[in-house]
């Protein structure tokens, strides 16, 4: 598989230190040093006119339930939709890997895990990664000023020293209120339901708060700042009020056919695991009140991302700030009877992606070129003109800039977007087929342009073996092992964090 081909640049803000003894020197080689300096002396302010900042928003377990791309009929996401009407839309966009401290290490490494070994939610990502070098750490190091604020990697896991603030600022005591529930909270391990809270109360609104408070100060460089929003995830719970917006009697369930997993291998069922909260949910009776759940939560979340688009609009900041949002992976609510994300098909994989880039993106751009989430990384540093970054163990981004796509949505790209889960299991996904591949052989195809749920396996149909030979030339050729699992429990990982 080809390199990233971004065009390798220098760091546009480098410190110019003068010579601390100039004595030595001739007076020739003294005049051109001057007037080296001199030139010097002026880049940094040329270069500081042309600094973008970065506004980075991750969304946790947000799937294509966004009304512009369409994934449920009954979706209410307007601030969602005025950021994709604002800029470019990736409509094909999959996420690395279907969990979500997978996801993230691959998104903030630029790394898959068929290279590093992290492939699911109990493995570490610093112990096997220590020196590498992560896209905030990598702003950082290059002279930008970098907060993150709520849940950009995964819960047990930060790394608080690639941020200046990391969580809340020194002296910030202020903490969310406990959820109130108002019913017994869900189905087994589907939890939802409305809460007596009110959104200012929740912790979502106290992180935007927090970022929207950073996008209010003055900055005296660049800046990189992260605002992780933690739902929809579990629990689908956000208070009454987003509940009222979506009347059960009127819920519209995802269809799925009763044989759905009849053309499934053996490796893909495994995966569904239809016989637990599948089951569980259709004898409780439950299903629509869990969609309507989650498409409260999902609304909830969509305000807080309108309360950190007018700040930034009201802010100096407007017109030079990158904005790059994106949700960690999607998630199953009944789709081949499976629940949760932890998948390859296109429910689990695929999620919003939206960016805002001035001078190179235009408004209203929708993008159906296939994306993963390895491209985040080498696309930011590409729009902000800094260099590769150097890990001292050698290890190169498995995805390439974006550019192109962002500057126009329809240009030619021959690369397709790549799903992991679990070693060897590669999902690829192409403009109009996914194709996957499990670890023991088993085989999935889908035509997209026939079959957008993904109901029909072709897998086995010769006249599509040309395809699947060709999709297949992606799948990674390298797969190393899981790295060791973190045996200590999740709750005690957690007091490890700093981020409140
Ligand atoms: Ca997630
Ligand atoms: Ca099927």
């Amino acid at each position: 598989m080809s390199k990233i081909n971004i065009v390798h640049r220098g760091p546009v803000n480098a410190v110019v230190t003068p010579p601390e003894n100039l004595t030595p020197m001739k007076p020739s080689f003294l005049h051109r040093a001057s007037v080296l300096l001199l030139c010097l002396a002026f880049a940094p302010a040329s270069a500081q006119a042309k600094k973008w900042n970065v506004l980075f928003i991750p969304i946790d377990d947000m799937n294509d339930w966004v009304t512009h791309l369409g994934g449920h009929p009954q979706s209410v996401t307007p601030h969602l939709d005025r950021l994709a009407a604002r800029g470019v839309t990736f409509a094909n966009a999959h996420c690395a890997v279907p969990a979500c401290n997978p996801s993230r290490t691959a998104l903030l490494t630029g790394l898959r895990p068929s290279q590093t070994g992290v492939y699911f939610n109990a493995n570490p990502w610093r112990p096997v990664l220590p020196d590498v070098i992560t896209l905030p750490r990598h702003f950082k190091n290059n002279g930008y000023f970098c907060a993150g604020f709520g849940k950009v990697y995964h819960g047990s896991y930060p790394d608080p020293s690639d941020w200046h603030i990391w969580g809340a600022k020194p002296g910030d005591t202020r903490r969310p209120a406990k959820e109130k529930h108002l019913t017994n909270g869900g189905v087994g391990g589907i939890r939802f339901g409305p809460l007596a809270n009110t959104d200012e109360e929740m912790i979502d609104h106290l992180n935007v708060t927090r970022a929207i408070e950073q996008l209010e100060r003055e900055h005296d460089r660049p800046w990189f700042i992260a605002c992780g929003l933690i739902k929809p995830h579990m629990a689908f719970s956000v208070p009454q009020q987003y509940f009222d917006k979506f009347p059960l009697d009127s819920i519209q369930l995802p269809t799925v056919p009763a044989d759905d997993l009849d053309d499934v291998p053996p490796a893909g069922i495994a995966m569904a695991k239809p016989q637990f909260d599948h089951a569980r949910i259709v004898q409780s009776g439950r299903w629509k009140e869990a969609v309507q759940a989650y498409l409260a939560t999902i609304h909830f979340a969509d305000v807080q991302v309108g309360r950190l688009l007018d700040a930034l609009d009201a802010s100096p900041y407007r017109d030079n700030t990158i904005i790059c949002l994106w949700s960690d992976h999607g998630w199953h609510l009944g789709e081949k009877q499976h629940w949760r994300k932890f998948a390859l098909w296109e429910e689990a994989t695929r999620a919003p992606m939206i960016w805002c880039a001035p001078g190179v993106t235009s408004p209203g751009g929708v993008c159906e070129r296939p994306v993963d989430y390895t491209s985040i990384y080498p696309t930011l540093i590409d729009l902000c003109g800094l260099p590769l970054p150097e890990n001292p163990q050698g290890q190169q981004f498995d995805g390439v800039s974006m550019r192109t796509l962002l500057a126009d949505p329809q240009a030619a790209w021959q690369r397709p977007a790549i799903t992991t889960h679990g070693r060897n299991n590669h999902a690829v996904r192409t403009q109009h087929f996914r194709y996957i591949h499990y670890a023991d052989g088993g085989e999935e195809l889908y035509d997209h342009r026939h079959d957008p749920m993904e109901f029909k396996n072709l897998a086995g149909d010769p006249k599509f073996a040309h395809v699947k030979h060709e999709i297949a030339a992606w799948l990674p050729q390298t797969n190393v092992s899981v790295a060791p699992q973190d045996h200590q429990p999740a709750k005690s990982n957690k007091k490890k964090s700093k981020q409140p």
